[in-house]
């Protein structure tokens, strides 16, 4: 093959997964060889991934002028073709130019900036509340309310899968290779026993702590990640767009089993997720109730005497 064609190849080749990534990026997932950052799936995601893309073009300018400078100088500047250098070693107007420009550039880049941090923290106005804590080396969900009525007693834990846990046992003798979802998806170390269930297009509030020891909770596709810190509540909020799983990691190095903590957010249609939450809520209050029968159903003490 040519140096040509295998260019050509080469940058067919970028097409196509630039085009995939364009693809799948839209729903929070990357794709091997992927070079840029994902969309994400929630409106602050977006956000942050077009003031990603407004930061690397004005990067991109700043390079094209300061490289194209130095190969003008080098060029049209150089003893070979007669430049004498000056002798003057200031230049007032020069100064204050160098100076400006950049204190404009940082301008424009900390007011988009700035202007997504406030509505990050904006988390008024939820349709669903879920408090999540870190332990080590699991998280808790806990479902605070829910279209503003409390939620009875739905939380669980969440913890990486049993297959996944079993086969990272030293000498488990199974291959993690051999551990794919049906759709043929590599999902060791991904995947957990349960998945946090959200509504799409509902604005979710995430209260995040921590019992033990530092976490981080990181979902790419919500587009940001907060310390999980025992004694303080760090809240922060997304929406689903599309219906799908999402995966994220814990953030912060909290012990041996750091890595092995993954999280999943597995997003449903919002009547799909009301049917799911008054299932969770009447299998608590039947359980509440076998508990109460059970002690009441104690035998009383034979009387003494
Ligand atoms: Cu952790």
């Amino acid at each position: 093959m040519s140096w040509t064609a295998r260019i050509g190849a080469a940058l067919a080749l970028a097409a196509g997964s630039a085009a995939a990534t364009g693809a799948t990026a839209a729903v929070g997932h990357p794709v091997p060889w992927q070079l840029n950052m994902t969309e994400g799936a929630s409106p602050l995601s977006h956000q942050v991934y077009d003031l990603h893309m407004y930061a690397f073009w004005v990067c991109v300018g700043i390079g094209v002028v300061v490289f194209g400078a130095m190969i003008v100088a080098m060029m049209r500047f150089r003893k070979s073709r007669g430049a004498v250098a000056e002798t003057w070693t200031h230049n007032v107007k020069l100064e204050v130019i160098w100076t400006v420009v950049p204190v404009l550039i940082l301008i424009a880049l900390a007011l988009p900036a700035t202007r997504i941090l406030i509505n990050e923290s904006n988390t008024g106005d939820a349709g669903l509340t879920i408090k999540v804590t870190g332990f080590q080396w699991k998280w808790r969900y806990d479902y605070v309310d829910y279209q503003g009525r409390p939620v009875s007693r739905v939380g669980f834990i969440s913890k990486l899968a049993f297959n996944s846990d079993e086969a990272r046992q030293l000498d488990s003798g199974i291959n993690p290779r051999s551990l794919k979802s049906k759709t043929g998806y590599d999902d060791y170390l991904l995947n957990v026993n349960h998945p946090l269930v959200v509504p799409t297009h509902t604005k979710i509030r995430f209260v995040i702590t921590a019992d033990d020891v530092i976490h981080g909770w990181w979902v790419p596709a919500l587009g940001w990640q907060a310390d999980a810190v025992p004694g303080l509540i760090h809240d922060m909020w997304g929406e689903i767009d599309t219906p799908g799983t999402y995966r994220g990691q814990c953030a912060q190095l909290c012990g041996q089993d750091h890595a092995y903590m993954p999280i999943v957010i597995k997003a449903v249609p919002p009547a799909a997720f009301q049917g799911w939450l008054a299932a969770q809520e009447s299998r608590a209050r039947l359980d509440t109730v076998a508990r109460t029968v059970q002690v009441t159903s104690v035998p009383a003490p034979a009387p003494q005497g």
